[in-house]
């Protein structure tokens, strides 16, 4: 504060509406890489009851031809609005809505599956939708020396994150996890558990995940999950993924 403070008066602002104007901006540009990596990372330190629907980052039709429209309109607007609901419902006058949710995560084996199915339903797929975009994009210089140090290259990460997406038996998530140890790695979790929660073997700061419960997929796909894996990564948002990595 004391620099900017010098900084406001070597440039001479008079009035106290120009201060603040200059205490905005230098604010806002401080904050920018939170809102970056989406709603997701601010709702984490909100309380459960205050959770909020995120909006869809972006057209139903966005994703084509890798998600058809259909597909994106009936996992957001039904299933996961389901799971938003049902999580409320589930967390209404008890303790658990007072807490964070990442504290609600961290302690979920004290929940009943109500809570634990409806509350990582209704955050992981806040972590899904932003993680992918119709823009091509690359992973950070950061990101990319990490996850080469960790899986040796982008190419081996991507074959381990695939084959995990592929063999997790029926329905749940691959994800690709920074441990507390500071190292990257691969995990694919049931229904909808996610790395956030303690109920789960490999645990840390969940970074890119993939749904791959059948509603995902089917309309289109039908039975070939592989294929939708495979095509997953045109729509990966490298940047989202990479201010997840930076901002941890
Ligand atoms: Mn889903």
């Amino acid at each position: 504060m004391y620099l900017v403070k010098k900084i406001i008066n070597i440039i001479n602002l008079k009035t106290m509406k120009q201060k603040n104007l200059v205490l905005t901006f230098i604010f806002s540009l401080a904050i920018l890489p939170l809102f970056a990596s989406g709603p997701s990372v601010e709702l984490l330190s909100t309380k459960a009851i205050d959770s909020v629907f995120p909006e869809l980052p972006y057209a139903y039709n966005a994703l084509e031809p890798t998600i058809d429209a259909k597909t994106m309109e009936i996992h957001y607007s039904k299933h996961h609005k389901a799971y938003y609901n049902n999580f409320l419902a589930a967390i209404k006058g008890t303790p658990a809505a007072d807490l964070e949710l990442k504290s609600l995560f961290a302690e979920i084996s004290k929940q009943p599956a109500a809570v634990r199915n409806n509350g990582g339903g209704y955050y992981n797929h806040m972590l899904f939708w932003e993680n992918m975009s119709p823009t091509k994009t690359d992973p950070s210089a950061a990101l990319k020396a990490a996850i080469e140090k960790d899986f040796g290259s982008v190419d081996k990460f991507k074959e381990e994150f695939a084959n995990a997406a592929k063999k997790q038996f029926g329905s749940g998530w691959a994800w690709l996890v920074l441990g507390k140890d500071g190292k990257l790695f691969v995990s694919s979790t049931g229904n909808q558990d996610n790395p956030l929660m303690d109920v789960v073997e490999k645990k840390g700061t969940p970074l890119l995940c993939i749904d791959v419960w059948e509603h995902a997929y089917y309309l289109k796909y039908q039975n070939l999950r592989a294929d939708y894996v495979d095509n997953f990564w045109n729509v990966v948002n490298w940047d989202t993924v990479s201010k997840r990595f930076e901002n941890k």
